[in-house]
Parts: structure tokens; sequence; C-alpha cells
């Protein structure tokens, strides 16, 4: 019998690629946000799949919602991506962060908890949980350190989680994402963010585009490939904790030199600190700038995981490496803004 998947949280990347990735299983998918998030399904679309996923309203912090979607399907497997994701928002937002991205999961266990027949549960957990980090790399038993409302949230959601495992039996499980990108990246994170805003400046739509703290450093993985690591997690015997990561990190700095490689015009570092500069180098033209007001208040400097849990229990290691990863976003971009 066809098994039967919830993804809360469809519209962004991850729903997309893990939708992709269970139909080709077989699968049949349920896919809830809220109706606002999902006017325009250009990810879905990007995988051909908008019209085999069966499409609810459920907004997390509903609990009567989830109740109606959880007594409507038998349900196999829940994936709960939902959340308030942006880390920066999370310091303008706090409250709605801490109701979607904590409460929310907690209502979703509730109701499973409630259930006669309980589906596996994950979780998606974030390596925002490790922040000012205390151990590198980080693994499944590093100490938190968490530098935000987002992943303060994420990580009484991750807690939870294991509290409904161990408390009441539950199949569940998280995954300790570390970042993961795409060509289906929103343009508010960075990766995305810079890979767009070359596109568009080869292309002439802009002349120039602002970042932050390019020093940070991140663990860049494949979107695609962390989504088979997600499903491997509820598919072994015991439920678990995982990070999911590629051990290898980057500054954002190095991030930007892969990705000008693909421009057809050379580009060049002027200055330092609030000062850096990239500049075009037939004629000097400034194309990225630093803005302070893209700082957070406070910042995780450096993440790098240890997938080694991961490696053995689930078998499974990311596929795609950065230059990878950074060609695929490039070209994509590239491809899109081309005139
Ligand atoms: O791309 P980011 O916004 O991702 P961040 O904050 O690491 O969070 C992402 O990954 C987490 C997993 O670790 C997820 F849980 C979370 O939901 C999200 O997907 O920022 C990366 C780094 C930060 O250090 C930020 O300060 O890039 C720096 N940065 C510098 N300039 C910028 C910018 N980030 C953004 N978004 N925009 C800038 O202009």
């Amino acid at each position: 019998m066809k098994k039967t998947a919830l993804i809360t949280g469809i519209s962004g990347q991850d729903g997309a690629y893990l939708a992709n990735f269970l139909l080709k299983k077989n699968y049949r998918v349920i896919g809830t946000d809220r109706r606002s998030a999902r006017d325009d399904k250009w990810r879905l679309k990007y995988f051909n799949i908008e019209n085999k996923i069966i499409f609810e309203d459920m907004d997390l912090n509903e609990i009567t919602q989830i109740q109606r979607i959880f007594s409507s399907y038998r349900i196999d497997e829940v994936y709960n991506f939902a959340a308030q994701s942006f880390v920066k928002s999370s310091f303008s937002n706090p409250l709605t962060t801490a109701d979607t991205t904590a409460i929310g999961c907690l209502r979703i266990l509730e109701v499973i908890r409630n259930l006669k027949k309980r589906p596996k549960f994950y979780q998606a957990s974030s390596s925002e949980m490790f922040g000012e980090v205390l151990e590198i790399p980080q693994t499944e038993k590093t100490a938190f350190n968490p530098q935000s409302p987002y992943a303060i949230s994420k990580l009484f959601s991750h807690f939870i989680t294991k509290n409904y495992r161990e408390a009441y039996n539950i199949y569940t499980s998280s995954g300790i994402c570390f970042n993961h990108e795409s060509p289906l990246r929103g343009e508010e994170f960075v990766t995305r963010k810079i890979t767009s805003c070359l596109s568009k400046i080869q292309s002439g739509e802009i002349s120039h585009f602002e970042l932050g703290n390019i020093n940070a450093k991140r663990d860049w993985g494949f979107a695609g490939d962390y989504v088979e690591g997600m499903w491997k997690a509820l598919q072994v015997k015991k439920p678990d904790d995982f990070v999911f990561s590629t051990g290898r990190n980057h500054s954002i700095k190095n991030f930007i030199d892969e990705a000008r490689k693909y421009l057809n015009f050379e580009t060049k570092w002027h200055g330092s600190g609030l000062s850096t500069q990239l500049r075009r180098k037939n004629n000097n033209q400034i194309i990225l700038k630093i803005n302070k007001k893209f700082f957070r208040p406070t910042e995780v400097n450096l993440l790098i995981g240890k997938n080694s849990k991961a490696k053995k229990v689930l078998k499974w290691s990311p596929k795609t490496n950065f230059k990878e990863l950074v060609k695929m976003m490039m070209l994509e971009d590239l491809k899109k803004h081309s005139r």
C-alpha cells in the first residue's frame, strides 16, 4: 500500500525537494502551509509536481487545523519544515517566530500523542542552535549556545521532539541540518542573494548590491542531498538525532569568490572591514558594498558539522561539494537573468 507523508511548509525549498523525492518513491504527499505562503507554487512547478500533491491549509498556530488534517488522513510520516526560518527576521518578530517555530512543533506533537495510530515524526532542527559554538566541529553531543530568537525556538522544538520520544514512546527524529542551499533557496538567504544579484548585475538589471558580515563561515550543502537524509532518519529502527552536514566550511567571501568565476567580466576586491568593496576590473565600478543594516544584533560566526553518525547509522553522505553547489546556483541564476 502507498505510504502517506505529510510535509508542513511545503512551499519552501526543503518542502519542494522532499516532495519530489517522496513522489519518486511512490508516496502520497500531503503538503500544508498557511494559505498566504502558497500564492505562487514556483518551487513545486520547478519539478512539475504541483498537481501531484494534496494541498491543505494548516496554520501551526491553530491546533484545530492540525487536528482536522490528522483526523482526515491516515498519515505514516510527518516532516515538520514549517517555521519562520529567516534568522534576521526573528529579531524583529520574536513572538511570531516562537509561536510558529517552537510552539507549532509542540502543537503537532500533542495532536500525534492523542492519536491511536501515531505517525513517525521528523523535526527540522537547525545548526543555528549551536550558535556561538562551544566545540569544533559540532556533533549531536555538542552543547548548544543559540544566538537568536529563531535558534532558541528551534532548540525548544528539538528538545520537545526528544522529550515526546522518551516520555511517550513516539517515533520522533530530529535532523540537525547545517545550511543547505539550491537554486530554490529564497533570495533573502545569503547564498541565493549573491548568485541572484551577481546574475542581475551581469544582465544589467541592477548595478550593485549590499551585504552584511561576509567573514562568517557556514557549512553549506545541497538541499537535494539533505532531504534524502531526512527520509532515511525515519526509516531506521530507532528514532534519534542526526547531524546533516558536509564537514567543510567556507566564509561568505569565499562563496562570492567561487561565484564570481562564472561572470563574463572580471572583478577585484578593494578595501577592508566595512569599506570592503567588489569592483569591476575594467572600469572600477562598485558592484558590492558592505552595509551595517545587514549585520545581526548577535552573529553566529562559524559552523561546521561532523556527520559521522548519519554516515554510520543512516548510510547517508552528501554527494554535492561546495564548488559544485556554487556552480549549480550560479548557472541557474545566470540562465534566468540572461537576455
Ligand atoms: O543565509 P543566511 O541568512 O543563513 P543562516 O542565518 O545561517 O540560517 C540559515 O541556515 C540555518 C541552518 O544553520 C537555518 F536553520 C536557517 O533557517 C537558515 O536557513 O546567513 C548566513 C550568514 C550569516 O552569518 C549572515 O550574517 O550570512 C551572513 N550575511 C551577510 N550578509 C547575510 C547577509 N545573510 C543574509 N541573509 N543577507 C545578507 O545580506
